[in-house]
């Protein structure tokens, strides 16, 4: 009863100006070969002289086929949230693509509240479409089921390379919107309240595109010695805090962030023997999560995606029996919840791009001004933890930048929601301390030993107040290394 079609001739239903939302959360559950369909009738638009751009939703980032062809064809006239790509990153720092960048948990009621443009076109990977209008994602959800329910048509990408068997995996549920909103009525990591699939009109699916495409998950970097160190010290945090009885004996569940430091950060929590086997409540499962399921590490991981890579993925559809019961997929509006993150109580891991010594976090601007990838769930989870965890190396670019700096250049987690900072070089615990006691602990624990002079001289150069700063010295590290390459360099009388 569906309409079969090749992806061109699907994304021949998309016009110049058309709003889309895109399922999956990361390249996890992406669709890929329509976008990459709607890059090339872009290409030819552009090629007659004609415009040709699309307004784009997505719940994370998403693979090179779907961000990184849209961006190299010049075909985005808008995008939010989360990105990662880097001809993405490009486009968008030379302005050439509107981007805004939300908390990943607001999109979806956002757009239900009308506050953004509404999408015409829904494009979804599933593994499994029914008569009735029954879409089962694959491995991630993201702003799928709300997309699905607002925009007028949907495009399913069946990938026959994920199989029937995920359903089962989804626990989709959409809250009503205020004044009739109700308690999300998660109390444990497991709880599942919605159902496994996400039902619409059949009469808006206008063409089904197959596919066999893999997941485009890119590979970690291996371990190395600082990113070794962190994950030890976080775990070494958590240790003393469960021995002092500021966390259960039972344990609390984990969120962790993205990438190649909160990979091993899991890793490391594994290692250490002191940490009893927890939960997550996370919004993305990354590679190392498998391996600690299958040792008994992790009991239970509710996410948004299963980020992993393709033989992960694969141990895991092989293994169906054994994981099926230990991970539940939700959208992204539920998996980051700021009331279920507050509720559960979770343990928050996120990682830095800069920090100052006050503890305000920059997490997605270098420098100040080029948009790295985008504050994801990381703010949805600090703002509402149990414990707010902020990862960093010490220094960045071969020591010429410090991660720690006086001010930080962007800000994107403020000093109220930051309650620990972690490097190489050790934990700052920064609980009931005034901003010059953070300072001095943030200076003593985290800082690079190299740094650590500068930064006490900037102190003393401050007015001696409540947060002591001066505004003219406090962005004088990132002005050096614009000038000379190299932090170190700074020489304070230089900038005043
Ligand atoms: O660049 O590879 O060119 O050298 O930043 O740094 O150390 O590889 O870190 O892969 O863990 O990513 C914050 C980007 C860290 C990520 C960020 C340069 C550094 C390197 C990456 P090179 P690493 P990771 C939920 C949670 C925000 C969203 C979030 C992120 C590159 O974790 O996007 O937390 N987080 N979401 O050299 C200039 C500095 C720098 C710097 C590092 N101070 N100045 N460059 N770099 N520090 C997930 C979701 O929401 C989906």
């Amino acid at each position: 009863m569906y309409k079969y079609m090749t992806a061109a001739e699907a994304a021949e239903f998309i016009q110049n100006g058309d709003v889309i939302g895109f399922g999956g959360f990361t390249p996890a559950g992406a669709p890929k070969e329509v976008p990459t369909a709607i890059a090339h009738r872009a290409e030819a638009f552009h090629a007659r002289g004609e415009e040709f751009k699309i307004g784009m939703y997505t719940g994370a980032s998403t693979g090179d086929s779907c961000d990184g062809m849209l961006a190299r064809a010049h075909a985005i006239l808008f995008r939010t949230p989360y990105q990662s790509n880097k001809d993405l990153r490009t486009e968008l720092n030379n302005q050439d693509a509107h981007y805004f960048d939300m908390h990943l948990s607001h999109l979806a009621q956002e757009l239900r509240y009308g506050f953004l443009p509404k999408p015409k076109f829904a494009i979804v990977e599933a593994c499994e479409v029914t008569d009735e209008g029954e879409i089962v994602p694959t491995a991630g959800v993201g702003i799928m089921p709300t997309i699905c329910r607002l925009a007028d048509h949907i495009i399913v990408e069946l990938n026959e390379a994920m199989p029937a068997c995920m359903r089962g995996m989804h626990d989709i549920y959409e809250p009503l919107d205020p004044p009739l909103r109700r308690e999300i009525p998660i109390y444990h990591v497991s709880d599942r309240i919605g159902t496994d699939c996400i039902k619409v009109d059949p009469a808006k699916i206008v063409a089904i595109v197959r596919t066999n495409r893999p997941n485009e998950v890119g590979k970690f970097a291996a371990l190395d010695e600082t990113t070794a160190k962190i994950g030890a010290n976080v775990a070494l945090f958590l240790e003393t805090e469960i021995k002092a009885g500021r966390i259960p004996k039972t344990f609390l569940p984990i969120q962790s962030g993205v990438g190649n430091i909160a990979n091993a950060v899991l890793g490391a929590l594994g290692e250490n023997p002191h940490i009893p086997a927890f939960e997550m409540y996370t919004e993305v499962i990354q590679d190392a999560v498998v391996g600690l399921m299958k040792e008994g590490h992790v009991k239970f991981a509710s996410g948004c995606s299963l980020t992993v890579g393709a033989d992960k993925l694969q141990d895991i559809i092989d293994h169906m029996d054994f994981f099926h019961d230990k991970i539940v997929l939700r959208p992204q509006e539920i998996s980051n919840n700021p009331e279920v993150a507050r509720r559960l109580g979770l343990i928050t891991i996120n990682t830095a791009l800069e920090a100052d010594i006050y503890g305000n976090i920059n997490s997605t601007h270098v420098l100040g001004t080029k948009m790295m990838n985008g504050i994801g769930g990381s703010g949805d989870f600090t703002r509402n933890a149990y414990i707010s965890i902020f990862t960093t190396p010490s220094t960045a670019k071969g020591g010429a930048i410090s991660s720690f700096v006086p001010m930080v250049s962007h800000l994107d987690h403020s000093e109220h929601s930051v309650k620990v900072i972690i490097t190489e070089q050790g934990i700052a615990d920064l609980r009931g301390k005034s901003p010059i006691q953070r300072a001095h602990c943030i200076i003593d624990n985290c800082v690079a030993p190299e740094y650590k002079p500068l930064l006490r001289e900037y102190l003393e150069l401050s007015v001696k107040a409540h947060t002591p700063h001066n505004l003219a010295l406090a962005t004088a590290m990132h002005r050096e290394f614009a000038k000379s390459g190299n932090m170190l360099n700074t020489k304070w009388e230089e900038y005043k």
